[in-house]
């Protein structure tokens, strides 16, 4: 059975990774920050009991700003494939957090490399390192941008991508690690965080529709990105781990779109008319922004056949369809005298 460890397997991507290496029948173990509150709920659905014996899936704790931590984690563990999907992943946040977000982001992945290189050396058996790299690293690089396209950060996040993404060519250069970059360009969910602007639109379009929410606040809604669905992108980042050589690709969807047609896309669905609710918020404006993402991912499709199956029409159908779901359990539970705000 092969083994797998996950950085980040509380986020969205983290969780689909877990049901695909799960179903494909994997021992996958995750590592998990200590919080006031439970952040497990994505993994709720595939959470075993550890004391049974038979477990296949398992939570440490750990930090990617604790190297020592992360060390023990890998000895304990003794994974084939490690994935590095931990983040501080929010671009506008990164602008408020500058130090943190390369902390964890750069420095990060670089602690977990030098985990690892130390791993193998030590003679224990080779480990497969996947980096989840970002589209935001090209900035202002023009569309379409393929493996070869220049690096442009625009923000603190970007700019630490860039440093985690050359830590990992780095290591596979200088120690032969089996270490490899997947450029994710922007892929959501039903499990996509709320703040993140495709779910903060599908969150309001269902709570709009059911009148627990009157008005959206937005930002730039000219900003064309290039929307997937995360359980495609999953898929992709695991093929590149069984690859017989390790190389770098753009993970992309080929497609554009601006926030404004996202817009159209999930009130249309829901029979509202976006222009009625949305309202400009300064405060959303990033003080540097990335105008233009379209990936090309012909490298990928070529050399692994990989493709997405999920279209932006149908993505946009399955998380509004979701968050009508999810405003309709609120309002239930607003109608029943409960407090749906969280203020308590
Ligand atoms: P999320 O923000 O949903 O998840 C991030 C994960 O990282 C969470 O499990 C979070 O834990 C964990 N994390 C944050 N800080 C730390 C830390 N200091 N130590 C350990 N774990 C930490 O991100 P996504 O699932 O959307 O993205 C996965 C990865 O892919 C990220 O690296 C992101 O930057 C990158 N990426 C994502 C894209 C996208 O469109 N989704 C596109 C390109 C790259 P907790 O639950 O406790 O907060
Ligand atoms: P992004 O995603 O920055 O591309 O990073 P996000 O959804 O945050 O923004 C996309 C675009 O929408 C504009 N926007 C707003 N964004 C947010 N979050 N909230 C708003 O109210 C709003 N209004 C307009 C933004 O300005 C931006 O242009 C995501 C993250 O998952 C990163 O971790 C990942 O690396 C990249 O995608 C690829």
């Amino acid at each position: 059975m092969r083994t797998a460890l996950i950085a980040g397997v509380t986020g969205q991507d983290g969780s689909y990774l877990a049901d695909l290496l799960l179903a494909k029948g994997y021992q996958v173990h995750g590592i998990i920050r200590r919080a006031s509150t439970l952040t497990t709920q994505r993994v709720d659905h595939i959470y075993e009991d550890p004391h049974n014996p038979d477990v296949r899936f398992r939570l440490h704790y750990g930090d990617l700003t604790d190297g020592t931590g992360l060390r023990r984690i890998l000895e304990m563990v003794r994974p084939d494939e490690v994935y590095n999907l931990a983040a501080q992943s929010h671009v506008r946040v990164s602008f408020d957090q500058p130090e943190y977000t390369a902390d964890v982001v750069a420095t990060g992945a670089l602690r977990l490399l030098e985990a690892i290189r130390d791993y193998v050396d030590g003679g224990e058996r080779q480990v497969r390192y996947f980096q989840a790299s970002s589209s935001e690293m090209y900035g202002t690089t023009p569309p379409p941008q393929n493996e070869t396209s220049r690096f442009h950060p625009r923000s603190p996040y970007a700019a630490s991508k860039v440093a985690a993404y050359w830590y990992t060519v780095n290591y596979r250069e200088a120690y032969g690690l089996y270490a490899v970059n997947g450029i994710l360009f922007n892929h959501e969910s039903p499990r996509r965080g709320e703040t993140f602007v495709t779910r903060k639109i599908t969150r309001a379009v269902g709570r709009i529709k059911l009148g627990l929410q009157d008005k959206l606040y937005l930002g730039n809604l000219d900003a064309r990105r290039d929307w997937g669905f995360a359980g495609d992108y999953v898929d992709a980042m695991w093929r590149m781990l069984q690859a017989e050589k390790p190389a770098d690709f753009v993970v992309a969807s080929g497609e554009s779109r601006s926030v404004r047609e996202f817009l159209e896309a999930a009130f249309g669905y829901a029979d509202l008319d976006w222009q009625k609710y949305v309202e400009i918020d300064p405060r959303y404006f990033r003080p540097a922004e990335v105008d233009d993402l379209r990936g090309d991912a012909s490298r990928l499709e070529r050399e692994m056949g990989w493709k997405p199956v999920v279209g932006f029409t149908e993505l946009v159908r399955m998380m509004v369809d979701s968050d009508l779901e999810l405003a309709r359990q609120e309002q239930t539970l607003k109608n029943a005298g409960h407090d749906i705000t969280g203020s308590g």
